[in-house]
């Protein structure tokens, strides 16, 4: 091991000091006997083998159930380079409220070590760091999210991502512990020093809190490392489409938590002859290949997966995925040893224990699974999975998907006029709040950019610019095509787009688009596909369906630019000029069509 990590790994126990150290090879037998003890301990529950293989189900504090934003911090020396939409405090002030925290947090827990590497092993794509937690429920989430064990080690060097994970609940000799331990809310914090390449999270033990590969490093931490060097980190899926021509194309798609990707990513076309198959469902770094495209990886090698929802109707690659090997947390049991959620099967079974451990009927009021209950399996499980899908070169992308849910106002599918206009529409995205975090605020819309509001590790209008300048430095390259897509919008509570497997017929329109087919018409947000653009066949779309669908009202539209107008304000004077000219025109062109009518 590096001197680094080691002289790291001792100051780090000196000052959580836990029981003891485990040093986390990466094996199967390691795995399959931390899961042993679990179920021992009464921290997991290992589901019927029968019905589902090498599965267990876990069931989190019913107050650790979702990313905590306001308890997410980004420390820089100065205020300035987090930016207004990241909680800030000064690094060496944030660093002793956490060390005092930290002071014995690990007292009668063990502490793991686990190397790590986001990306393939050995890639120059990718980025490996160490995460010390003294939670099993991590560990065994890390192995399958991530590449772990001794074969990281040799590429662990001075840039390591240092990532510190406890859950805030030591124990007293003696004192019995709890099946999922974690601090009070107001104890929670989820920091990250990009300037030191590292994050220090304490008191949560749930998803992108605790699993520092994800969102903490292969979005914060990287997204301020990829500025540095030249790239983008953003949260996307990747997917691999084959035409019934045989012709390969890459896209990726950036929409905000719980708002499609891994569906997308796990689509099975209704078209006929076409073919698609997964790279990834949450996170891509994308570089600049030799070739002139812009390449992407996937850094996970594992789904962590909304799991309500999904079901062999909407998505039958994630069913076959989970079907074995897979970590369930807050989902429902059933009384034959399964796991059910809501809409997983169109009526629910007469009787469960719910994600609380209570007795569940039909009648009872509350849902069975918690809406942000989870699937982790790996991404080998899929029977999608593109055999390339590891290839430490990356995919070359040909179109970049911006989205979100938006019960009105954004049509089904629109397509930037150029990639400036792309980045500018990827600034503007709005969603409803879903239950993916701990809000208030859910089902409003707030402004997402780039699906990355709460993921950025840095200044908002850097990371535009960062986009604008790779547009403009590359723009005698295969640049990605950007489009927009909300598959979310409704008429009297429904959905007016049947989404899932139907969204290839939207993909189908996007890759004629790349292929430089007409196919479309100018309208004062972008391209839009009239009828005959889109290949419905065997969907029945009423012409009037149709045109609620894309239509543009002008009262929403004078709206929702009075919306942007105000989230621009945030940048202050740092509003790149070149999105400020596109709202400016977006404000324009709907005036022209007003003065017309
Ligand atoms: P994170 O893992 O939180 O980043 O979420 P995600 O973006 O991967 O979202 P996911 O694919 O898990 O979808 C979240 C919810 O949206 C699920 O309940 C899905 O059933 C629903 N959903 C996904 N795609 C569609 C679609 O095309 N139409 C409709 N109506 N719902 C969809
Ligand atoms: C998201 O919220 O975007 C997720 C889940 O993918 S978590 O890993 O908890 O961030
Ligand atoms: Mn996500």
């Amino acid at each position: 091991m590096h001197s680094m990590a080691t002289a790291w790994i001792e100051d780090i126990a000196k000052l959580t000091r836990p029981d003891r150290i485990v040093y986390w090879h990466g094996t199967t037998e390691e795995y399959d006997s931390l899961l042993e003890e679990m179920v021992h301990a009464g921290k997991a529950i290992r589901l019927n083998p029968k019905k589902r293989p090498n599965s267990y189900l876990f069931r989190s504090d019913p107050s650790d159930v979702a990313r905590v934003e306001n308890r997410t911090f980004i420390s820089t020396k100065n205020q300035r380079d987090a930016g207004p939409t990241n909680n800030w405090v000064e690094t060496s002030e944030l660093m002793a409220t956490m060390s005092k925290l930290y002071e014995g947090c690990m007292q009668g827990r063990t502490m793991y070590m686990i190397p790590f590497s986001m990306g393939p092993i050995g890639s120059r794509f990718s980025k490996v760091g160490i995460e010390l937690t003294d939670s099993p429920y991590v560990v065994v989430h890390m192995h399958i999210m991530t590449r772990t064990g001794d074969h990281v080690l040799p590429y662990v060097d001075e840039h390591f991502i240092k990532a510190i994970h406890s859950v805030g609940a030591p124990l007293k000799p003696g004192q019995k512990d709890v099946p999922w331990p974690c601090a009070p809310i107001e104890e929670k914090y989820i920091s990250h020093f990009p300037e030191e390449n590292t994050i220090w999270s304490y008191g949560s033990g749930y998803g992108g809190n605790a699993l520092l590969g994800k969102k903490c490093f292969a979005l914060r931490i990287a997204s301020a490392l990829a500025r540095k060097e030249g790239w983008l980190a953003e949260h996307m899926l990747i997917l691999k489409l084959t035409d019934p021509d045989g012709e390969v194309r890459y896209v990726t798609g950036a929409f905000p938590s719980a708002c499609g990707k891994t569906n997308l990513a796990m689509i099975r076309p209704s078209l006929p002859g076409w073919k698609a198959e997964i790279l990834g469902d949450d996170i891509a770094w994308l570089r600049m290949g030799d070739d002139g495209w812009m390449h992407a990886i996937n850094p996970e090698a594992g789904f962590f997966g909304v799991a309500p929802g999904t079901s062999y109707r909407s998505n039958p690659n994630a069913m076959a995925t989970v079907s074995k090997d897979t970590l369930f947390t807050n989902v429902a049991l059933t009384d034959d040893g399964d796991v059910w959620w809501e809409d997983m099967t169109p009526t629910a079974p007469d009787h469960l224990i719910d994600w609380q451990g209570r007795d569940w009927t039909p009648l009872s009021k509350e849902k069975a699974a918690h809406p942000n209950s989870r699937f982790t399996s790996p991404i080998k499980n899929n029977p999608a999975v593109a055999p390339n899908f590891e290839d430490p070169d990356g995919v070359p992308i040909s179109a970049i998907l911006f989205g979100g849910r938006r019960p009105n106002t954004i049509p089904l599918i629109h397509e930037s006029f150029n990639f400036q206009h792309g980045v500018f529409l990827g600034s503007i995205m709005g969603s409803e709040i879903t239950k993916a975090v701990i809000s208030k605020d859910y089902g409003k819309v707030r402004r997402d950019p780039f699906a990355m509001l709460p993921f950025i590790g840095y200044h908002i209008a850097d990371y535009v610019s960062h986009w604008l300048e790779i547009g403009e430095k590359y723009k005698h390259e295969h640049l990605p095509r950007i489009f927009y897509i909300n598959w979310f919008r409704k008429k009297d509570g429904k959905y007016l787009w049947p989404g899932f497997s139907e969204n290839s017929r939207i993909l189908k329109w996007i890759l004629k688009r790349c292929e430089g087919e007409k196919g479309a018409r100018k309208s004062a947000i972008g391209y839009m596909p009239r009828k005959q653009d889109l290949d419905l066949k065997g969907l029945s779309i009423s012409e009037t369906q149709f045109d609620e669908m894309f239509a543009l009202n002008p009262e929403e539209w004078r709206q929702e630019i009075a919306s942007i107008e105000e989230h621009y304000q945030i940048y202050g004077d740092l509003l790149p000029k070149k999105l400020r000219e596109e709202l400016d025109q977006l404000e324009a062109r709907f005036a022209a069509i007003h003065l017309t009518k």
